[in-house]
């Protein structure tokens, strides 16, 4: 496919409440956009990486950096050949993602450049996200990520609200010192019924495995990252200790990872985050692998505006999904997102059928939160 050139565009968008997570608390998300422009359509990609490398190695001046040096230059040859009317919108993801292979890891840099071809791509097609990756419904439940807070009637507080609005399950951020009370507290006032889960972004040890076993008590659907990104290891042993299952997030970049995890029992569900795992592409293949073993998958959430949430909610809605995601409406997050914003309707989100992504920025409103803008040709 021929690509004229790429726009990254760094946008800084307040979030309506602070998100406070045991690697720190989050006022506003600073986001690098990836435009990537074509004779025949433009494609949009979001760059998860944070402004501090807290969650993971990435953040989003280096991932500005990796893309305008590296990742985008080696689109050049490939971006030269001219486009095959009968060429799949695969095969240009595909030869995006061989392009950028020898580039190591700044895989969320990776995943914002790949969404933005194939977005192109099926734009041009006049495909959706959805029907490119394989949905199997036309709508998702949604469940929403809720951050640690100074108290727990607070966190109740909130928990209510997320509650009416329609919220179809609850993950509640913890860490050493916010665990045991904060998810009895909401497990008496909201009952049993109430799919809850925890996700400790790897703030445990295993010598915390007798602690964590006292969430066992609370039928929780899973316990996400509990241990250290790099050890399947000991979340393995982790695993034979709690009756609660493990999940895993930071610690699965890749399929081989999945494949490594699953083999050696270090977790029996997976959260899937495109971003995390280097794309779309990637994010696909973790779900056709976990659902050949049995592993149910879920769709993680970094904050996302309307164009991440976009292809999010298109991925969560193939058949493997089978866990509410960290897929939240627009209002979660952002007071005006940059997209028409996506809104609960019974616990659900609409899975866009429209080509690509299926939603464009909206120029007035993506021109006030932009920092800066950077054209890059090829
Ligand atoms: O709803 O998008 C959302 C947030 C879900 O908790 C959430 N994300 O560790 O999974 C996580 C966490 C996160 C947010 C991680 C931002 C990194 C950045």
């Amino acid at each position: 496919m021929k690509i004229t050139g790429v726009e990254l565009r760094r946008i800084a968008m307040p979030l309506v409440t602070p998100f406070r997570t045991s690697f720190g608390t989050e006022t506003t998300r600073e986001v690098v956009l990836v435009r990537v422009v074509t004779p025949d359509a433009e494609g949009w990609g979001e760059c998860v990486a944070m402004a501090e490398p807290r969650y993971s190695s990435e953040y989003a001046d280096g991932a500005a950096d990796v893309l305008r040096r590296f990742l985008i230059p080696a689109l050049s040859r490939y971006a030269a050949e001219p486009a095959e009317p009968a060429e799949l919108a695969e095969l240009d993801a595909q030869a995006a993602e061989r392009a950028m292979e020898p580039f190591k890891g700044h895989r969320m840099a990776k995943a914002a450049l790949e969404t933005a071809v194939l977005d192109a791509r099926l734009r041009a097609r006049g495909e959706s996200f959805g029907s490119f990756l394989g949905a199997a419904r036309d709508r998702v439940p949604c469940g929403v990520s809720v951050g640690i807070m100074d108290s727990v009637p607070r966190l109740l507080d909130a928990v209510a609200g997320y509650v009416e609005e329609g919220y179809v399950r609850i993950k509640l951020k913890i860490e050493p010192g916010w665990d045991v009370a904060p998810v009895r507290a909401v497990r008496e006032r909201f009952g049993d019924d109430l799919l809850l889960q925890v996700d400790a972004n790897a703030a445990y040890g295993l010598a915390d495995a007798h602690h964590l076993a006292r969430l066992d008590a609370f039928g929780l659907l899973l316990v996400e990252q509990p241990l250290a990104d790099d050890d399947l290891v000991q979340h393995a042993r982790l695993a034979k200790l709690l009756r609660t299952p493990i999940c895993l997030d930071e610690s699965i970049g890749s399929a081989a990872h999945a494949a490594a995890a699953i083999s050696l029992g270090s977790c029996s569900i997976v959260n899937v985050k495109p971003g995390r795992v280097g794309g779309y592409l990637e994010a696909r293949r973790i779900h056709d692998l976990c659902r050949a073993h049995g592993v149910a998958v879920w769709c993680g959430g970094m904050l996302e505006t309307g164009l991440g949430r976009a292809a999010n909610v298109a991925l969560a809605a193939l058949p493997g999904f089978t866990l509410p995601g960290d897929t939240s409406g627009s209002g979660r997050y952002y007071a005006t997102d940059i997209t028409p914003p996506f809104v609960l309707d019974g616990g659900h989100l609409t899975v866009p059928t429209g080509p690509g992504l299926g939603v464009s920025p909206v120029p007035e409103i993506l021109d006030e939160v932009t920092v800066t803008t950077e054209w890059i040709p090829l």
